[in-house]
């Protein structure tokens, strides 16, 4: 079994998809969280400036998307097949989309640009991309996004409406089933007790 030490910030942002991966399959890694002032003193030391980064024995992969996806078909999680592959990247790249708008909003400094961009997440773009979700969803039976078991997939979706739940907790009131979809895979053990000792971050 190698030894895995993942880098990131002391929040979710683009760190939690892999450490989802990590507790859905039951695998010890080493969590290292940094804060800002700490951060600067290593940056250099990552292969491109920044974090996510994932050293594995002793070897260093960056860009989370990568490390998602490698240890996914490490434990399991990647799919079955070349298809399947291909629509676990599908929702990671449909989670994507929505990530660039919820991060444009998050970091917007003036107080009336921010406030029209949480209503256009609130009245447009949240119930758009939960009704592209539930569709895939329920076409593929309800239970999972891909195939017939948890995969990256389902975890890519949870991860991506952690921080729009955050500041607008009933954003999915009117998808129940892509609700029932999260509280069924957040319930899943080792993920429900990670997940109830995380620290809350707004992002
Ligand atoms: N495409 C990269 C983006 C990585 C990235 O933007 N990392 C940010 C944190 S989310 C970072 O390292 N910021 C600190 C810095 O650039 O000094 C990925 O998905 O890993």
């Amino acid at each position: 079994m190698p030894t895995y030490k993942f880098q990131y910030f002391d929040g979710r942002g683009r760190g939690e998809i892999i450490r989802y991966v990590f507790h859905a399959a039951d695998k010890d890694f080493e969590d290292i969280r940094y804060d800002f002032p700490t951060w600067a003193t290593i940056k250099e030391s990552t292969p491109f400036g920044q974090i996510p980064v994932l050293t594995v024995d002793g070897k260093k992969l960056a860009q989370s998307g990568s490390i998602a996806r490698y240890l996914a078909r490490e434990f399991g999680l990647a799919g079955k097949t070349s298809w399947e592959q291909a629509l676990i990247d599908q929702y990671m790249g449909l989670a994507g989309d929505l990530f660039k708008e919820v991060i444009k909003f998050y970091f917007e400094k003036d107080e009336g640009k921010k406030k029209e961009l949480l209503k256009n997440l609130e009245d447009v773009l949240y119930p758009k991309f939960c009704g592209f979700f539930q569709n895939a969803l329920e076409k593929n039976g309800g239970n999972y996004f891909v195939g017939s078991g948890l995969t990256l997939g389902d975890l890519a979706v949870i991860d991506i409406f952690d921080t729009p739940l955050h500041h607008s907790p009933k954003l999915m009131d009117a998808f129940p089933k892509l609700q029932a979809h999260r509280q069924r895979i957040l319930a899943l053990p080792n993920l429900a007790t990670y997940v109830q000792k995380r620290k809350v971050t707004d992002i």
